[in-house]
């Protein structure tokens, strides 16, 4: 099956410096020639390079190895080694390299293009540099340093503006695939997505990202369902998306459950700011819940939507846009684009 690869491990190792060189001059009618052996060249560096048309780490998962090439020796006439060539570790945007054994993050790679993690070693100095004058013929260079070999975990978190959760059915890959034109499946039975979609749309010259995941029911911080590990990818979302299904028996009840669950992942997800969205108002006991919803929870602006008649979407995009802070988002390169401006 083809999965979404959230994570990973890798092994890095960075370049050894080249050995200095022990080398004495030779010339025609000198019969000592002094010493002139050249530096080691230095290895190459472990370089993480953010590439934008990448979505998972799956690549990491069939490569699991990457070592920087080692400098090379130096030679005679001082001549210098050849510096090991650096080595790129191609990664997605959003890309968390983290210690293998404690956990902690080691580098949050949301801000960078290219980031230097291992330097190899120096070369060593021939032993041109070791000529004193008590000692004219020193038979001695430094050895090159040592790379580092290194073991990391590699998560990657999705960088979407707006994360939408919801049970299972609530409607969240339809309307992903509504806004924008990324194609999530829909079905009538519980957890027809099994990995994260982000789609795109572009409102008053914004790019707004959405990202659907997993259905959450009752009990999935403790595991159940798909449990909470998607959870991860909605947690640096500026905004989230409750969706709450009016079809549904639970529809009183489901903000609270879904709050609950959020909290007992992660706390700091409550204080996101957020919508409040009722779907399915195209189905005929749809209205009557809605007024129950809205006198339940009177402080909530709630926006009731339909993907199959469009009813709320206009006020709904522009609930996005007004939310989101100013600044454009960077829009990864193959996340399905639309733009679906307002119709007047
Ligand atoms: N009548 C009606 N049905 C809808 C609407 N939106 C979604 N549905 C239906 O509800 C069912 C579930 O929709 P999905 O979009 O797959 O729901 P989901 O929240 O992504 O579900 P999971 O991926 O299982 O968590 C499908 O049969 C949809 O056709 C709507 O506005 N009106
Ligand atoms: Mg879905």
């Amino acid at each position: 099956m083809f999965g979404f690869s959230d994570e990973t491990y890798i092994d890095l190792a960075s370049g050894n410096g080249g050995q200095g060189s022990v080398s004495f001059r030779r010339e025609k009618y000198v019969p000592m020639g002094g010493p002139d052996g050249g530096d080691g060249g230095k290895g190459g560096d472990v370089i993480f390079v953010v590439k934008h048309n990448l979505k998972t780490l799956q690549h990491l998962k069939t490569k699991r190895n990457f070592k920087a090439e080692n400098g090379q020796q130096g030679s005679g006439k001082r001549k210098h080694g050849r510096d090991g060539n650096d080595i790129e570790i191609p990664v997605p945007p959003g890309t968390i390299i983290k210690d293998i054994v404690t956990g902690n993050i080691i580098k949050d790679l949301a801000n960078e293009t290219r980031w230097v993690f291992l330097v190899g070693g120096k070369g060593g100095k021939g032993n041109w540099h070791f000529r004193t004058s008590k000692r004219q013929a020193p038979r001695y260079a430094q050895p090159g340093i040592e790379g580092q070999e290194v073991r990391v975990h590699v998560e990657l978190r999705i960088i979407a503006d707006i994360g939408f959760v919801g049970f299972p059915n609530a409607g969240k890959s339809s309307l992903l695939n509504f806004l924008t034109n990324a194609n999530s499946k829909v079905a009538d039975y519980p957890f027809t997505t099994k990995i994260p979609h982000l789609g795109v749309f572009t409102y008053d010259n914004r790019d707004i990202i959405l990202a659907d995941i997993p259905g959450i029911i009752e009990g999935a911080s403790k595991g159940l369902g798909l449990g909470h590990k998607f959870l991860k990818h909605i947690s640096r979302t500026e905004i989230l998306a409750y969706l709450i299904d009016l079809s549904d028996d639970r529809f009183t009840t489901a903000f609270q459950t879904l709050k609950e669950e959020l909290e007992n992942f992660a706390p700091e997800l409550l204080k996101k700011k957020r919508i409040f969205i009722a779907t399915k108002t195209d189905l005929p006991e749809s209205m009557e819940n809605l007024e129950i919803l809205k006198n339940l929870y009177k402080e909530e602006e709630i926006y009731p939507i339909s993907v199959f008649t469009g009813n709320g979407m206009n006020e709904l995009k522009r609930a996005f846009r007004f939310l989101l802070k100013d600044q454009p988002t960077f829009v990864p390169e193959n996340v399905s684009h639309i733009n679906s401006e307002d119709v007047t």
